[in-house]
């Protein structure tokens, strides 16, 4: 029952983070999904990352659409501010939040359903408006709160539980948020806590747009032998780019990899990427080069993971905007209502 908070049974011992938090305090309500659901397995990465980063769970807005995705918000930072929206619509509503204060983290969680299809075209204009938001797609390849059908990231050939084929072409929403202009672009399993835990921190501390499409395994309607996203294929065919390790300005700059497959990338808030190289050639600064090596290894039958892109110096919609600083509710009378004078100016400009 997800209004049932999880008993708070702490040993002593829990470890803290800067701010004194356990990770109990970022957790949510008991999850009511079936057992072995990727999407849990995602749910405790948003933990994780948001402990590791000492982030305020009061300064973290998490917003969906509709799905059993869409519900997973329900079951992490529950101190944090939560809106289930419509289905597909999470982009919009987010948008307008995000306007209205920007003083809040902004965390999308979405599905493939929810992001591709029906909600395709605000997943678009929310990635090329440079919304500044964490964009998680928990991706199925089915509908899975409506029993299973094909959504449309679902691949060519793809065989449902009952054995029908799908016909159609899936859509990569990674691809395609390379292409819409995302700043931070990611794919990860939600097998692979080691390597989705950095992405979601490296993501939460970028200044724009970040999208990690995370293949999530539906147990009870798409982890069959001829699906493409159950457990066994996605690990099958899992080929990752690189790994991520991010080191926040306050820590020391240690790490374990031979500096010959490291690349360093520094963030506008100082944050560093530390990016160990597993394919030598691959290269997350070129657009046009991720959006290829995607296309080439798909047709290949690989699922490419790791951070596939990023615009370490990206400005987000407020900068394009040039929007005010201050949260529209902070925003005083004498700077809501300058008088008639500065009134009549305005006016006078526009005739
Ligand atoms: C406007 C509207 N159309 C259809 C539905 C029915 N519906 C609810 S969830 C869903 C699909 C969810 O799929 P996905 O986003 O992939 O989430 P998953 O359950 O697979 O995590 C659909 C079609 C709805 N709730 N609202
Ligand atoms: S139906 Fe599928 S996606 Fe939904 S909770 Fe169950 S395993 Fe997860
Ligand atoms: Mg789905």
């Amino acid at each position: 029952m997800t209004y049932l908070a999880k008993p708070k049974l702490l040993s002593a011992d829990a470890p803290k983070n800067a701010l004194g938090y356990t990770r109990r305090d970022y957790e949510g309500a008991i999850s009511t999904l079936c057992a072995g659901c990727g999407h849990d397995s995602i749910s405790a990465s948003i933990v994780q990352a948001c402990f590791d980063l000492d982030i305020e769970p009061h300064k973290v807005a998490k917003l969906s659409g509709i799905g059993c995705s869409s519900k997973t918000p329900d079951y992490f930072l529950g101190n944090s501010h939560g809106f289930n929206s419509v289905h597909g619509r999470m982009p919009s509503v987010l948008t307008g939040a995000a306007l209205a204060n920007r003083n809040l983290l902004y965390l999308g969680v979405s599905g493939d359903g929810d992001s591709a299809s029906i909600g395709i075209g605000q997943f678009a204009h929310a990635m090329r408006r440079g919304v500044n938001m964490t964009y998680i797609v928990e991706n199925n390849g089915v509908y899975g709160l409506t029993k299973g059908q094909f959504s449309a990231t679902a691949d060519k050939g793809s065989k449902s539980k009952k054995g029908v084929l799908n016909s159609d072409s899936p859509i990569d929403l990674a691809a395609l948020a390379l292409q819409l202009g995302a700043t931070y672009v990611a794919r990860s399993f939600s097998g692979d806590k080691e390597q989705l835990v950095p992405l979601i921190k490296g993501a939460l501390r970028h200044n724009g747009p970040a999208l990690i499409d995370v293949l999530s395994p539906c147990v009870t309607f798409n982890n069959h032998s001829g699906s493409t996203r159950s457990y066994d294929y996605v690990r099958q065919h899992n080929e990752a780019v690189n790994r991520i390790e991010v080191i926040l300005p306050r820590d020391p700059i240690e790490t374990s990899y031979p500096p010959g497959s490291l690349r360093r990338i520094v963030q506008h808030d100082g944050s560093i990427l530390h990016l160990r190289k597993l394919d030598v050639d691959y290269d997350p600064s070129d657009r046009i080069g991720a959006i290829n090596h995607l296309q080439e290894r798909q047709a290949l039958g690989e699922i490419v993971t790791g951070l596939l892109y990023v615009d370490s110096s990206a400005q987000d919609m407020h900068s394009h905007l040039n929007t005010v600083e201050k949260p529209l509710n902070q925003l005083g009378d004498a700077y809501l209502c300058p008088g008639s004078k500065a009134l009549e100016a305005l006016n006078a400009l526009l005739r």
